[in-house]
């Protein structure tokens, strides 16, 4: 029995198309599929052995640190670090970066991630998911953050592992947008969403409403202007890469706009904006901070947050006139 077009597979027959290409790429990315395997086995798992809880740890950024936050950091450090394809790393999880010096071979890429993002939802079972991006290192890289400091439009590849119903790996490397769903009785990624297109204009708005007293003028007018046009729906599960995915596949807008409450926006930059924008703008969608494409903002510290309107093309757009008028 055939089992299809496996991920590790199909980034060869990727890298055919390109003759100079070294492999160091593919083989990068197949440790990341390890790695995504581990932490599929450790969060499908979560809720039989004692792992759920914090560990009553804090992260850089003050919030409570669930021990599966640690695991998966952890997963993609060990998993990544001896292929000597990587100069260095960084985490949400981490508040530096983490160099690749001495201990394996040095490589030419850097990697950024959010290891388990949404993690607060785990013990109530809700998706969660790691999002990550790829970058050069360039000329005189010595994997401080101001290497990591690059915009969105030079990653090189992005994409996320969604734990959910199925474990989905989904990616780009600048030619398309194409999702794997794992099996786990054979341990492989399967093609399952290949040339991933979002939908033009959607139905679907998901933003948090419980922020609504804190948004500008901008988000509630527009978020009004939904509700009284009609024909659409809300969706949120307060998970990121669920939410996106979703959107995705079936159109709609994501929004975590700045607010008088977080006004540079809460999610971030480097770690969750840049790769879920490299994504969708690579699937006919768009990405805006409501005034500039996410892709195009230049990065000045490691940890930077943004505002984030992310979805079908037609959607974003209309949010971001809303969003400018509002400040007119
Ligand atoms: P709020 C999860 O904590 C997260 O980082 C994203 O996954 C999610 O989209 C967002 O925060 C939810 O934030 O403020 O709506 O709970």
């Amino acid at each position: 029995m055939s089992i299809g077009m496996t991920l590790t597979k199909f980034l060869l027959e990727e890298q055919r198309r390109y003759p100079n290409s070294t492999g160091n790429f593919t083989a990068l990315f197949s440790d990341l599929v390890v790695a995504a395997k581990i932490i599929s086995r450790e969060v499908n798992k979560a809720g039989l052995i004692d792992i759920l809880g914090a560990t009553g740890g804090k992260n850089t950024h003050g919030e409570e640190v669930q021990k599966l936050d640690v695991l998966a950091n952890a997963a993609i450090i060990k998993t990544m670090e001896h292929g000597g394809h990587l100069a260095g790393m960084a985490s949400e999880e981490m508040e530096g970066v983490y160099k690749i010096d001495g201990k394996y071979p040095k490589g030419g890429y850097l990697l950024l991630f959010d290891p388990l993002d949404g993690s607060s939802n785990i013990d109530v079972n809700i998706s969660v998911g790691t999002i990550f991006s790829m970058l050069k290192c360039k000329p005189g890289c010595d994997c401080t953050d101001k290497d990591f400091l690059q915009p969105g439009a030079s990653q090189v590849a992005a994409g996320y592992i969604l734990y959910s119903s199925s474990t989905m790996f989904v990616y780009t490397t600048g030619h398309g947008v194409h999702g794997f769903t794992l099996d786990p009785s054979v341990g492989e990624f399967l093609l399952s969403h290949e040339d991933i297109k979002t939908p033009e204009k959607g139905r679907i708005y998901s933003i948090n409403e419980g922020n609504t007293q804190h948004w500008l003028p901008g988000t509630s007018r527009y978020i009004e202007h939904l509700k009284t046009n009609g024909g659409i729906t809300a969706r949120y599960v307060g998970s990121l890469v669920a939410d996106f995915h979703r959107n995705l596949l079936k159109g709609g807008v994501f929004l975590y706009p700045a607010d008088r409450k977080a006004r540079a926006g809460k999610l971030r930059l480097l770690y969750e904006a840049n790769p879920l924008s490299f994504i969708v703008e690579q699937a006919g969608g768009a990405s805006s901070t409501g005034d500039a494409r996410v892709m195009e903002v230049p990065p000045s510290e490691l940890h930077q947050r943004t505002p984030l309107i992310i979805g079908s093309k037609a959607d974003v757009e209309e949010a971001c006139r809303w969003w400018r008028e509002g400040r007119a």
